[in-house]
């Protein structure tokens, strides 16, 4: 990854200047598929078939045997411990911990998260916020190359400079919220191509959305965490606050500006 204070300082300046770092090669292809043949166990005990050992048929045979199992599947992932341990991987955790320069790092939401061919749960533009801090780093890092029709991330440049906006719902399918276009047209977007093993680290404030999966019968699957700093935490300071920040619509009763957070 990194070797001198040189090298290091380098990655600190892109992703505070782009608002995105790639960190490559931090999986192995033995991690990756370690991963992958336990995700092949956890679909093989929902629906038993020795037969089928590749993750991508297995995935398919599982959500049209059961999509409520399918469902279940997807809320174990995000506690496997071959998930879990990459997620957490010390190369990471200590990045962070430098670009935060704190020794105290929170796991904001791990998650494996999947979208298929059929782009359900594909999420519109947002910034990632309902954080326990106000800043936070948004790891996503596919175990298949994140290209061409396989999917992948838009991310919209320089969103990061201007704080938090506003957000509102954006898919009720999946009680997701968003900004709204007049927001996110005043920025170009770009496309992020990321290959598997790459840890594509993400500051929170950056607008990003969903590229959909067009390759029929392929699932996209993205390890995913958000690092937060032991930094403006309002739950730590204050009484009678929710454990994490509520998102800045109003809604939850709590109008949360996460612009006035200070250390
Ligand atoms: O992978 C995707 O399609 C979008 C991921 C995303 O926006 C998120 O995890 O916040």
């Amino acid at each position: 990854m990194y070797q001198s204070k040189k090298e290091k300082e380098k990655f600190f300046h892109d992703l505070r200047e782009n608002g995105y770092v790639f960190l490559r090669d931090i999986y192995s292809k033995e991690k990756i598929n370690k991963i992958k043949e336990s995700l092949v166990r956890m679909l093989n005990y929902i629906k038993p078939n020795d037969k089928t050992t590749d993750l991508q048929e297995k995935y398919y045979q599982v959500k049209k045997y059961n999509p409520v199992l399918k469902a279940h599947f997807y809320d174990m992932c995000a506690f496997e411990m071959e998930i879990y341990s990459a997620i957490h991987d010390p190369k990471i955790i200590d990045f962070v911990k430098s670009f935060y320069n704190t020794n105290t790092i929170f796991s904001g939401r791990p998650a494996l998260h999947i979208h298929d061919s059929e782009n359900e749960r594909s999420l519109a533009p947002h910034q990632e916020i309902h954080l326990f801090s106000g800043d936070g780093l948004l790891l996503w890092s596919p175990l298949y190359d994140a290209k061409d029709d396989q999917g992948g991330l838009f991310i919209y440049k320089n969103s990061h400079k201007n704080g938090i906006y506003k957000h509102e719902q954006s898919n009720k399918q999946v009680d997701h919220k968003g900004v709204s276009p007049s927001v996110y047209n005043k920025f170009e977007k770009k496309r992020l191509e990321v290959d598997a093993g790459t840890a594509l680290l993400i500051d929170c404030a950056v607008i990003h959305e969903t590229v959909k999966t067009e390759k029929k019968r392929f699932a996209r699957f993205i390890l995913s965490e958000r690092y937060c700093p032991l930094k403006k935490i309002p739950y730590l300071r204050k009484e009678n606050v929710p454990i994490k920040i509520p998102y800045p619509d109003g809604e939850e009763g709590i109008e949360a500006d996460y612009n006035t957070l200070v250390d």
